[in-house]
């Protein structure tokens, strides 16, 4: 069966932080990528007040801004390319706009600190939940900035988007009595102007009753109301703008969100307490949409007012609307000389037409091979006599209206393979040496990528382990139930028997990447399609797949409690025990890991995750290790806790795996730094005797989920980094 869904994430090219002046405009172009091809949606999170983010019409978008007096100090905005196919599947990239006023201005103006809106002190009872909103304001109109201290183990104190930020407690037994915390507003770019508020909260014990006579602290409690906001209809074609008002009988100014919000559109501030949310529906949206907008009380969020509104999406027929076709998704390739390039050129039309691809120009022994569905292969042998850049062009037009056309060219460089030489020993080798496994993971359909011999012969040539990056994966593998597809697991099974590598299976029991007859399945079947999902993986598998992740990323980010996965959901807690159960009937032989991620030093998450393990284990669960991702950044530092954090896994008789390593960049002049990530991590692994493997989560920086980031060993032209070179030394040189 021919897989019809794309699976991997798309990605946004690097966007920088900058700095400018009042009435100096930002313009920026955000360019989201999809390995698959497939146009992804952009949108941006909270959009300054009177910036626009506009279609250039080839699935790129053009952020432009003017900031205002107002708009001095830092603004962070956030772009997400969200997956056309499954919008589950998505990735960001934040740039922080730093404005400064002129410094006429502020002479002129004469600046004062910020002030937050009075805070009461405030008691909560064992079990129940504090839960307020700190409002700042700026006399100058500037959006300060806000932190706390002296906050509570447990507690929280979110972003609300809107300029104020919510605290949120639910303490434990332990923190019973009074507290005192206190919260700093300042002004980001000049942080001695700053104002702080102090409150004392307390916790009761569950048996303190409340003296009824005691006053209470003022709440408002009439709910906001929305101002005419009614549903909305909009032809195709057309940009809907629906300003969104809400008032509160105090007077006070509702805070606004949305719910639902279609992907590509905005809800931006409009500086004045309205907001106004935008959008342009494309004809995957004709018919009916459903938003539902939330005006939050100022002082007490947790009154709210929700209304759904309906927003119809028709064809105009006095104007009928085509939207033109695109190519998108090719990365300039590179690769061998002697190797064959094989190049998908996938077209796309929104209107859901299928396009004529046709090539401009291309090498006269390339083949265009239609592939009968619209997208055509570019197959190309090459030898040594094509070494240099070639550019092809490509078109397609639209197939109802031949005025609408798109071109695309891209550039084929053909490499002298002696350019992909790494000096020293390969990895594998070295790590060969030490009993040690040094792995990868692979992206999905290695044999149908560009650039694949090349690909394959570099891991082939450095690793000893492999896992896939997306094939063994519920969604991807079993889309219906019973139905499985294997092409791409059984394609990696195979090269790794080749190449003599371990293969990792990657993940039997996970909260996403569900196929949608899982999500919305009824729970109490959870255990046995469980236990079919495991057996079937499991047992294709035994004896080849060495090493599972059988749980993985069971515990929520913030709280260190269980996600409420479908698992949980249809069988408690005992969802973990029982797959480990289900895997090991399945391979007595394989090693059972469970693995997560943030978990690599202390901090909550990893906390609670220790305490999980130690929990199964005494409860006779079948765990053989503990997978540490590592998704770090190159300013990653915490390697002393780490080595400890490790060692407490350690003691607990779990055996050590380090899974998903990588280290994302924000800029190229951070390489050594990366290097230095790379060689800490793996020295701490090497010198812990229970650490038996390393993976790095993919090998190129073309196919990393993080590619913008460039976060791997190999950067995207398959040249080795200062990274690989660490690795390469630390696993020669180091000793335990
Ligand atoms: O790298 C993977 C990317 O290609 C997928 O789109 C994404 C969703 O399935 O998963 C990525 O891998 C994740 C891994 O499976 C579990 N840990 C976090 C990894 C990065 O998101």
């Amino acid at each position: 069966m021919t897989p019809a869904l794309a699976n991997q994430a798309p990605t946004l090219d690097p966007i920088d932080n900058v700095t400018v002046f009042v009435g100096e405009q930002v313009s920026v172009r955000v360019v989201p990528r999809d390995p698959e091809g497939v146009v992804p949606g952009l949108r941006i999170i909270d959009i300054p007040a009177g910036a626009m983010f506009s279609d250039n019409g080839d699935g790129t978008r053009t952020f432009k801004w003017l900031p205002q007096s107002r708009d001095a100090g830092s603004t962070k905005v956030t772009f997400e390319a969200v997956d056309a196919l499954d919008e589950n599947l998505r990735n960001g990239r934040s740039m922080t706009i730093t404005v400064l006023q002129n410094e006429q201005n502020e002479m002129e103006t004469g600046n004062l600190p910020p002030e937050i809106e009075s805070l009461v002190d405030r008691e909560v009872t064992l079990g129940e939940t504090m839960d307020f909103r700190v409002v700042p304001y700026d006399p100058e109109g500037v959006v300060p900035a806000l932190r706390v201290e002296n906050m509570p183990g447990g507690a929280s104190f979110d972003d609300n988007r809107d300029g104020t930020r919510q605290f949120r407690w639910t303490p434990n037994s332990d923190q019973i009595g009074a507290h005192q915390v206190s919260f700093i507003v300042y002004e980001e770019k000049n942080q001695s102007l700053r104002t702080r508020q102090s409150v004392t909260l307390t916790v009761k014990a569950e048996q303190d009753i409340v003296n009824p006579e005691e006053p209470q602290p003022p709440i408002n409690s009439a709910a906001p109301q929305f101002e005419d906001l009614t549903d909305q209809f909009v032809y195709l074609g057309q940009t809907l703008n629906l300003v969104v008002r809400a008032t509160s009988e105090d007077g006070s100014v509702p805070g606004l969100a949305m719910d639902r919000m279609p992907v590509d559109s905005s809800f931006f501030d409009n500086g004045d307490g309205t907001r106004t949310f935008r959008w342009f529906p494309y004809p995957v949206n004709l018919g009916d949409t459903y938003v539902n907008v939330i005006a939050i009380d100022a002082h007490d969020p947790s009154i709210r007012t929700d209304k759904t509104i309906k927003i119809r999406v028709e064809r105009d027929p006095n104007n009928p609307v085509n939207f033109p076709p695109v190519i998108n998704g090719i990365r300039n390739p590179t690769i061998r000389a002697g190797d064959t390039l094989n190049q998908l050129v996938q077209p796309v039309d929104p209107d859901f037409t299928v396009p004529e691809l046709s090539a401009l120009n291309l090498p006269n022994d390339a083949q265009f091979v239609d592939n009968g569905d619209g997208t055509r292969d570019f197959r190309w042998p090459t030898d040594a006599g094509d070494i240099g850049d070639h550019t092809y062009h490509f078109r397609v037009v639209d197939s109802e209206d031949a005025s609408l056309t798109f071109e695309k060219s891209f550039t084929v460089t053909v490499a002298e393979p002696s350019s992909f030489e790494r000096s020293g020993e390969r990895l594998r080798v070295l790590a060969e040496r030490r009993d040690f496994l040094i792995g990868y993971a692979s992206v999905l359909n290695a044999p149908k990528i560009a650039d694949n011999e090349l690909y394959r012969q570099i891991a082939g040539d450095e690793f000893n382990m492999v896992t896939p990056e997306n094939s063994h994966k519920m969604g991807w593998v079993q889309p219906h139930r019973g139905v499985f597809e294997w092409e791409d697991a059984d394609d990696l099974a195979a090269y790794a028997r080749d190449k003599g590598m371990v293969l990792h299976g990657h993940p039997l029991v996970w909260y996403t990447q569900l196929p949608g007859w899982v999500q919305f399945m009824d729970v109490s079947e959870a255990k046995t399609i469980m236990q079919e999902h495991i057996n079937a993986l499991v047992g294709r598998y035994r004896g080849q797949v060495k090493i599972w992740d059988v749980v993985n990323e069971a515990i929520s980010d913030n709280d260190g409690k269980l996600r409420e996965s479908v698992w949980y959901k249809g069988m408690g807690e005992a969802y973990i025990a029982e797959a480990f159960k289900m895997a090991r009937a399945a391979d007595p032989e394989a090693i059972l890991i469970y693995n997560d991620y943030d978990v690599a030093w202390f901090n909550t998450k990893s906390d609670a995750m220790y305490n999980l393990l130690k929990r199964e284990l005494e409860a006779g669960t079948p765990i053989d290790g503990v997978g540490f991702q590592m998704h770090l950044l190159s300013d990653f530092t915490d390697f002393e806790g780490m080595n400890n954090n490790l060692q407490r896994f350690a003691d607990l008789g779990l055996d050590i795996y380090i899974t998903e390593f990588d280290v994302s960049m924000s800029s190229n002049d951070e390489l050594e730094q990366q290097a230095e990530v790379y060689r800490r991590s793996l020295e701490i692994c090497l010198a812990q005797p229970r650490c038996k493997a390393m993976q790095s989560w993919g090998f190129t920086d073309r196919y990393s989920w993080r590619s913008s980031n460039n976060p791997l060993l190999f950067d995207d032209k398959y040249q080795a980094k200062p990274a690989y070179y660490a690795w390469q030394r630390t696993l020669r040189d180091f000793l335990r």
